[in-house]
């Protein structure tokens, strides 16, 4: 009985780990490229929303940017494990590769601000959202810059 019990939880566990593993790794290049340009697409749509309200083409309401910010955060730690080795192409530069650590920092420090912008769109505070939203979209800049093909 016992054992039977070990077995079990241990089948269950190993079941949950290749899962995991699995969701890190692509069948093909293809699908890593297609998995973070999707992520990004979804990212850019809700922070294009955030933008009109920042220039001011779109009214502002806290809780559309609360929603757009939250989306642009949740999905920020997602595109960067599909930029595994052998995943080269698409929009992304050699550099991605070939200066793994620089691409790397720029991929944290666009967490950061977006977790920050995050923050003060759930505050309601118009003018640290706008602030944090230009911090924020430098970093999408900086590494564009230097990452992504034109
Ligand atoms: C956007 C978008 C980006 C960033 C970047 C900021 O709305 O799609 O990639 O802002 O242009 O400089």
């Amino acid at each position: 009985m016992k054992l039977q019990k070990l077995i079990l939880v241990t089948t269950a566990t190993t079941l949950c780990i290749s899962a995991g593993s699995a969701l890190a790794q692509f069948q093909k290049p293809e699908d890593a490229i297609k998995y973070r340009q999707s992520v990004f697409t979804v990212m850019a749509n809700a922070f294009g929303k955030m933008g009109a309200v920042v220039k001011g083409e779109a009214p502002y309401n806290k809780d559309d940017v609360a929603k757009n910010a939250a989306i642009v955060a949740t999905l920020a730690p997602l595109p960067w494990q599909a930029f595994g080795p052998g995943t080269e192409g698409g929009k992304a530069q050699p550099a991605v590769w070939s200066d793994n650590a620089k691409f790397k920092a720029a991929s944290e420090k666009m967490q950061l601000a977006v977790a920050d912008l995050n923050k003060a769109a759930q505050s309601g505070d118009v003018e640290s959202f706008k602030k944090s939203f230009g911090a924020a979209s430098q970093t999408c800049k900086g590494c564009h810059d230097d990452f992504k093909k034109k």
